[in-house]
């Protein structure tokens, strides 16, 4: 049970006990962030769903209340499901969300704070004339869900995204409505991607090259709008960078080819079901998401929880690309930092592994830079026929001209268990060069019944910049930051011997022509922390 124990996260937000999936209707008010979330009070497997609601002043320092939404009504008995809040002029809260209905069907309901007052916003009220929406006739009642945050259109009505499907294709339906209870499907949709299948927990917000965060509801010149959806079939969030037309009420994808559905995603790992919001706080836009286990049902059951959620990232426009995101742990992160050791230009030959002595590892953050010989790759001759791809080259262990190099974290000294977070360097049939950045989850447990996968995918390098990757841990979850976050993966892993003490990390290069330097930071990360009687939870 230690083990299990120690699996818990010090700096990742859970409810510390039973079953949580979707962040729902986070919103910043009267001077607190509030995060709801799908919550299965009595299992820690998915069940009845109620909303878990826990309040703070930085997204770091959480107070968990009591639940904001319990099953008590026949439109939502089977389920209090995924919605969003949307600020009205006044700063009034409503929050619309899907419930399941006694009879399974999808129907959208309102509610909203019982004392504005009360910044905590402990008590919810749903209203007298829920359900407020319910299922068009040619949609299946099943697939009819997950509310966007709601923004204002010219002609001053509020405008919401649904997600759902016909047959194969994903679809994003728009309503608009004066007061929140009756509502007009408007003509034709926001969009469609075909194959897609069912579109849950879509999301849809501005992002500008020159602004950090825009409000939703935000057009105009230098305005792109991104389209996500959490894709029902793979489990994975999607998203495309398009131009929304306010007239026609359509968004167009700026490459079709990288739709929704079939081209970026917001991580490469295990990421589902997120959603933003505008922080008028601080101008930023926060992105939370719901990572779940990728260990046994049993085990989550023997450990009384299960999933938790990813660090709150800011999300924006990368202003260099244009064509992608950046996602960054927010700035509040930094603040329970502690014990930084620098490492300067560690020089890393071919087939190099160099541990590293920085105390305990379980809880880190991790900034490296990394330099590669730029005369070596371009003298490479033509490089492979066969595509590199993370998930199917046989991970950090297959050894190629230009990469893998990187961090080994949560790994033990006799490398029975090991994390390699890295980079690989692939030179195709042409010549042209790609970066991947990649997690090898294939050697990072000893146990049997836990998901092994190797993620990852091409993040893009700019002329002038070196490598550089930032890795948190935190017990059971890795997450990977590329290139200031263009690329991100998350990975769920339970080490069994590299754990406590006995973890550490190292840096490798197993390349096998190239040699690279590389500059780290690492921190301790706090909030949970081990005494003699155990772990404990130093949170609010
Ligand atoms: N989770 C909710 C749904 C949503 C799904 C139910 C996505 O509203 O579509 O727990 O994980």
């Amino acid at each position: 049970t230690d083990m299990l124990d120690w699996q818990a996260p010090a700096f990742h937000f859970y409810p510390g006990e039973n079953w949580m999936n979707d962040p729902n209707g986070p919103v910043f008010y009267k001077g607190w962030y509030h995060l709801f979330y799908q919550y299965s009070p009595e299992a820690a497997v998915w069940g009845p769903i109620v909303w878990g609601h826990a309040v703070s002043r930085d997204m770091v320092h959480w107070r968990h209340l009591p639940i904001a939404m319990e099953r008590d009504e026949w439109y939502d008995v089977n389920g209090v499901w995924t919605g969003s809040t949307t600020i009205l002029p006044n700063n009034k809260l409503v929050v619309l969300y899907t419930g399941s209905t006694n009879e399974s069907v999808q129907v959208q309901n309102l509610a909203y704070p019982a004392n504005p007052s009360d910044p905590l916003l402990v008590n919810w009220v749903k209203d007298p004339a829920n359900p407020v929406l319910v299922p068009p006739s040619w949609i299946d009642i099943k697939d009819f869900r997950d509310p966007t945050t709601a923004w204002l259109t010219p002609e001053g009505k509020w405008r919401m995204v649904i997600g759902s499907k016909v047959n194969r294709t994903g679809i994003a339906l728009l309503y608009d409505t004066d007061d929140f209870k009756s509502y007009e499907l408007q003509d034709g949709w926001l969009h469609d991607v075909a194959g897609t299948g069912m579109w849950e927990c879509v999301d849809f917000y501005p992002v500008s090259k020159d602004d950090f965060g825009l409000d939703t509801g935000t057009f105009g010149p230098g305005v792109k709008h991104v389209l996500k959806a959490s894709m029902d079939d793979d489990r994975c969030d999607y998203y495309a960078l398009g131009d929304y037309d306010l007239r026609e009420g359509k968004w167009v994808p700026d490459d079709r080819a990288i739709d929704v559905g079939i081209g970026l995603r917001y991580d490469y790992g295990i990421y589902y079901a997120s959603k933003t919001f505008y922080d008028q706080h601080k101008k930023r836009r926060i992105l939370w998401s719901w990572i779940k286990e990728t260990d046994s049902e049993k085990t989550d059951i023997k450990k009384g929880w299960a999933s938790l959620m990813a660090l709150p990232r800011t999300v924006a426009l990368d202003p260099k690309t244009g064509s992608n995101l950046l996602q960054w742990p927010i700035e509040e992160l930094d603040k329970i930092r502690s014990n930084l050791k620098e490492f300067n230009n560690v020089k890393l030959e071919p087939g190099s592994l160099e541990p590293l002595s920085v105390g305990p590892t379980s809880q880190l953050d991790v900034m490296i830079e990394i330099e590669v010989d730029k005369k070596v790759v371009s003298g490479l001759k033509v490089g492979s026929k066969v595509p590199y791809n993370c998930a199917h080259h046989g991970g950090a262990g297959v050894r190629d001209a230009l990469g893998p190099f990187g961090l080994l974290v949560l790994a033990n000294k006799n490398l029975t268990e090991y994390t390699p977070t890295y980079f690989y360097i692939a030179k195709d049939k042409h010549g042209d060069l790609s970066t991947f950045f990649c997690i090898d989850q294939s050697k990072s447990s000893i146990a049997k019944d836990v998901d092994k996968s190797i993620y990852g995918s091409t993040v893009p390098i700019l002329e002038d910049e070196k490598l550089s990757m930032r890795i948190l841990v935190d017990h059971s979850i890795v997450e990977g930051y590329a290139q200031g976050g263009r690329t991100c993966i998350t990975s769920r892993v339970y080490p069994t011997e590299a754990i406590n003490d006995d973890a550490q990390i190292f840096l490798f290069n197993n390349a096998t022509n190239v040699t690279v330097i590389a500059s780290l930071k690492v921190w301790q990360m706090g909030l949970k922390t081990k005494n003699e009687s155990g772990w404990v939870w130093l949170g609010p």
